[in-house]
């Protein structure tokens, strides 16, 4: 017979978290959740109590991005879990696996309408119409198969959030559990020869293929590259996929120089990638095509299989991008005829890029400057704004996987400062470095408490241009110049951080930036610099991001 102990819900749900490798838990504690939070005692999990709960959902996101491990975040149901749910929609956008444990009303007021405190109409239904799926959990019996299978959705498949929640009384209450040991993860999809026999024909003839990366990527990089090199095809991303090829490899391109390349593509393999930038970002992003009209041959790798649907490739390849990567290589080194010129053009293509990027000013020199400092498997989290935007370009090459961490199309302001503590807390060994505007720095401003308290060495650079640098130049330009909403009064930061004990100081260029963050990062301490920047003095990078036309094209004419 198994041996049943008597332990209460939320102790069944810890030590099944357990059981699935939890080893970090973010959280915010309320009344029906004490029992998790007292379940941690004695054992060996890190608990981190940031100051809001959207905090401890960005947190376990960046956690779960920069190491590929299920993150994991707990708040009270109801306002907790609708405060987390702007994260939990961003970490569905860009594919983290992330599990949220909340609570419920007491089991007899379910369904009842009574107003039972944090008390939301179908919790687990509103949840699923936001994230993976949701689950309530009945008993504490149940709680180590629905935990299991919780972190299986999360991880399995296209990575995802989940949700599960107790009620009240079954998560205090004692009952007898069993906590079983995870079974092994649902085995992929085999993958299939005839699609892989169609991409090998297409790829065979190929003369100027292209391999266009996302965050289904990320664990495939050694994969990628055989492809990459069978094929001596360029791989690019946009967000979610940088760093599968280190942006410094001959074939690693950024978006810009890829654009410099697109128009002579051929055939487009698209790997765990929405293929957004080519078809919304060149393209037309207020029309949807669900099938490309023109262009490339469209080859698309991708575990989920509704992504064919969304949309249409020729070749259909549902399958783990790793194991589809390597068949593809293997079965390419002896059929393609790679274009020995191939690397040439694409040197060419960076040229063009670095030249048009250097005129997207000063947040070029600015992220110039970062790059020089941080190491190759440091991590930087940009924001909305107008340096983090200025990321997309190449203007900050990415040069390893999980080390450029983005919001992926949600594009939600706000998620910058506190998603790079979770990576911070993940990769303590790691350098990690935050990039956002003022704005976008004061959603999450309180976790400057959070870094202070738990000694998270992050280093957060706050642009300070006074504005939704953003909003004011489209009204500025698009508007008539009538401006609304867009400026700001803001604090002193230097001495607002310095009041949460974290170090701060301001500089005002590039070289500056780049010794105070070589100092910083040296000190291995929680801490800000403030860049002060005129406003209205950052030039757009949105010309570099919607290219209608490529680069060199563009530089020839608006120079
Ligand atoms: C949740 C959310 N709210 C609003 C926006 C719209 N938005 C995008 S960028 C931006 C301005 C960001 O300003 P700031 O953080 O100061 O950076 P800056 O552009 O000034 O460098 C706004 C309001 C958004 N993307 N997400």
């Amino acid at each position: 017979m198994p041996d049943l102990r008597q332990i209460t819900g939320g102790a069944a749900i810890i030590e099944a978290a357990r059981a699935n490798g939890m080893s970090t838990i973010f959280g915010v504690p309320g009344a029906q959740i004490y029992p998790l939070f007292d379940a941690l005692h004695g054992t060996d999990v890190e608990l981190i109590v940031p100051r809001h709960e959207q905090a401890a959902a960005y947190m376990a996101m960046g956690y779960a991005k920069s190491t590929g491990r299920t993150g994991v975040f707990t708040v009270v149901p109801g306002p907790g879990v609708l405060n987390a749910a702007a994260a939990l929609c961003t970490a569905m956008g860009n594919c983290s696996p992330v599990v949220c444990l909340t609570g419920q009303v007491p089991s007899s007021f379910l369904g009842r309408g009574r107003g039972h405190l944090h008390e939301l109409a179908d919790q687990a239904g509103t949840l699923r119409t936001l994230i993976k799926d949701a689950w309530r959990i009945d008993s504490a019996a149940d709680a180590s198969t629905l935990v299991n299978r919780a972190f299986r959705a999360a991880s399995g498949g296209r990575p995802g959030p989940v949700a599960v929640e107790m009620c009240w009384d079954t998560m205090a209450g004692q009952s007898p559990a069993l906590i079983e040991r995870p079974g092994p993860s649902t085995p992929e999809p085999p993958v299939d020869t005839d699609a892989i026999d169609a991409a090998v024909r297409l790829l065979a003839s190929a003369k100027r293929p292209m391999i266009m990366c996302g965050a289904g990527a990320q664990h495939a990089a050694p994969e990628v590259e055989l492809l990459a090199e069978a094929l001596q095809a360029p791989v690019t991303a946009f967000r979610s996929g940088r760093g599968v090829m280190p942006e410094d490899h001959a074939l690693g391109v950024a978006s810009v120089a890829a654009r410099e390349l697109w128009d002579e593509v051929d055939v487009l393999v698209g790997v765990g990638s929405r293929l957004e930038m080519p078809y919304m970002r060149w393209g037309d992003p207020m029309r949807y095509e669900r099938k490309p009209s023109h262009g490339p041959k469209v080859v698309r790798i991708d575990i989920d299989a509704a992504e064919m649907r969304r949309f249409e490739p020729d070749v259909a390849i549902v399958a783990d991008a790793a194991a589809a990567c390597r068949l593809l290589a293997e079965r390419l080194r002896t059929r393609a005829a790679p274009n020995p010129a191939r690397v040439a053009e694409i040197a060419a293509a960076k040229r063009v890029a670095d030249a048009a990027i250097d005129a997207i000013q000063p947040q070029a020199s600015f992220l110039r400057a970062i790059r020089a400092v941080l190491p190759r498997d440091g991590i930087l989290v940009p924001e909305l704004s107008q340096v983090g935007f200025t990321t997309y370009t190449g203007a900050f090459p990415v040069l390893a996987p999980r080390t450029y961490i983005s919001e992926g199309f949600q594009g939600t302001l706000g998620f910058g400062f506190p998603t790079a503590l979770g990576a911070k807390v993940a990769n303590p060994a790691k350098a990690v470095v935050s990039v956002t505007g003022d704005g976008g720095f004061m959603f999450g401003v309180q976790e400057l408490a959070t870094a202070a308290q738990y000694g998270i060495a992050l280093v957060t650079i706050v642009f300070n241009n006074h504005s939704f640098a953003n909003v004011l130049r489209d009204q500025q330009e698009r508007f008539g110049g009538r401006t609304i909403g867009s400026e700001f009064h803001n604090p002193d930061f230097v001495r607002l951080a310095e009041s949460f004990g974290v170090s701060a100081r301001r500089v005002a260029d590039p070289r500056e930036l780049q010794r105070a963050l070589e100092t910083e990062l040296a000190a291995a301490r929680p801490a800000l610099i403030e860049v002060a920047i005129e406003p209205g003095a950052e030039r757009s990078p949105w010309p570099l991001i919607h290219m209608r036309k490529r680069p060199s094209e563009i530089m020839g004419q608006s120079r």
